[in-house]
């Protein structure tokens, strides 16, 4: 049996970059913690702060948030931590040649009704040694990402990771505490029958949107000649997991619903560390148009319009709305 630890030494070129992962994972059996207590830890309901994007705060939110931020702060490779629950970065250690990204809890809204939530996080390299990082530094296309993963609080708490071309999954073993891999190389089917998506925002979508899911809900009867199956999580952690273990296509496309956003999902805490596990296990993920992971970002919160999935689906989408563009 491989474990995590065992992974980090035989595949991490970078020792930080292992130590780095390492704290995150560890915070990430405390959380995996807390929700298994539920109502019992005292965790659930709203902490009663909005946090940068307007949204209310559950407690767990928070104290996810706290608890990244100390343990990354303590290591010694952290040059920097920015999180989705806060307005701006926070400096760690100057020394530190990493930059931390992290959505502490992915899916909040989950959290309530004991559904499936995640931590989501990105790991960037830090150019200005020497000196306190700031959001500028933050500022890098998820091309440039050294690792990026997920752990995903669900019947078991599982942890996606991607540290070079692989994509790799572990389980975290409730009696021993060790993540014990149990995929050593993740890949996506290029074909799917299976999409995910928010239908209740179908009059905010562009027109290629909406034409692609008459499509699918037409099924048999109509252009693509086969029928389709529609899944949501409400936490992206959730559908890009079962996309990893089964396929399909996940969306949370541009709308007018949010004015002046491009989307709902942050480009830098959701949206490119979820590429990068996609396209390593074979996918494709774009803003319709462009590769997500090439997008260079202006703001460390800014959104993304996001398809992502089945290689061969996400072109279909693509193909339709660059034929619109071009009509
Ligand atoms: P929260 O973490 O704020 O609950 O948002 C989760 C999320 O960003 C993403 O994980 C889901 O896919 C999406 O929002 C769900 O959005 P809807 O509530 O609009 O379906």
């Amino acid at each position: 049996m491989s474990t995590l630890a065992n992974y980090l030494d035989a595949h991490a070129k970078d020792p930080a970059l292992s130590n780095v992962i390492t704290t995150v994972t560890e915070v990430g059996k405390t959380i995996s913690g807390l929700l298994k207590k539920g109502a019992l830890a005292d965790i659930l309901g709203e902490a009663g702060n909005q946090n940068v994007q307007g949204e209310e705060q559950k407690k767990l939110d928070v104290l996810a948030n706290d608890l990244l931020l100390d343990a990354l702060a303590k290591n010694t490779h952290c040059a920097g931590v920015a999180s989705e629950e806060l307005d701006d970065a926070t400096p760690a250690n100057a020394d530190g040649s990493l930059l931390v990204l992290f959505d502490p809890l992915d899916g909040s809204s989950n959290i309530d009704i004991n559904m499936a939530v995640g931590t989501i996080f990105s790991i960037l390299p830090y150019e200005r040694q020497g000196q306190n990082s700031e959001n500028s530094d933050f500022l890098q296309a998820g091309n440039q990402q050294l690792a990026a993963g997920y752990l995903l609080y669900g019947t078991s708490t599982v942890l996606a990771l991607t540290i070079d071309d692989n994509v790799v999954m572990f389980s975290l073993d409730p009696d021993s505490g060790d993540y014990i891999l149990i995929n050593d190389h993740v890949q996506i089917a290029a074909d799917t029958s299976e999409y995910a998506i928010n239908a209740s925002n179908y009059r905010y979508w562009l027109a290629p949107m909406q034409q692609y899911i008459d499509e699918l809900i037409a099924g048999k009867t109509g252009v693509r000649g086969r029928d389709f199956n529609t899944r949501w999580v409400a936490a992206m952690v959730g559908d890009v997991h079962r996309i990893l273990c089964r396929g399909g296509l996940f969306t949370y496309p541009f709308d007018t619903k949010y004015p002046n956003k491009a989307g709902k999902l942050r480009l830098m805490y959701e949206a490119n560390p979820m590429s990068l596990l996609i396209e390593r296990a074979g996918g494709a993920a774009t803003d319709a148009i462009n590769r997500i992971l090439d997008i260079e970002p202006t703001d460390i919160h800014q959104r993304v319009p996001v398809v992502l999935g089945s290689k061969n689906e996400v072109n279909y989408v693509k193909d339709l709305h660059v034929q619109h563009a071009h009509s």
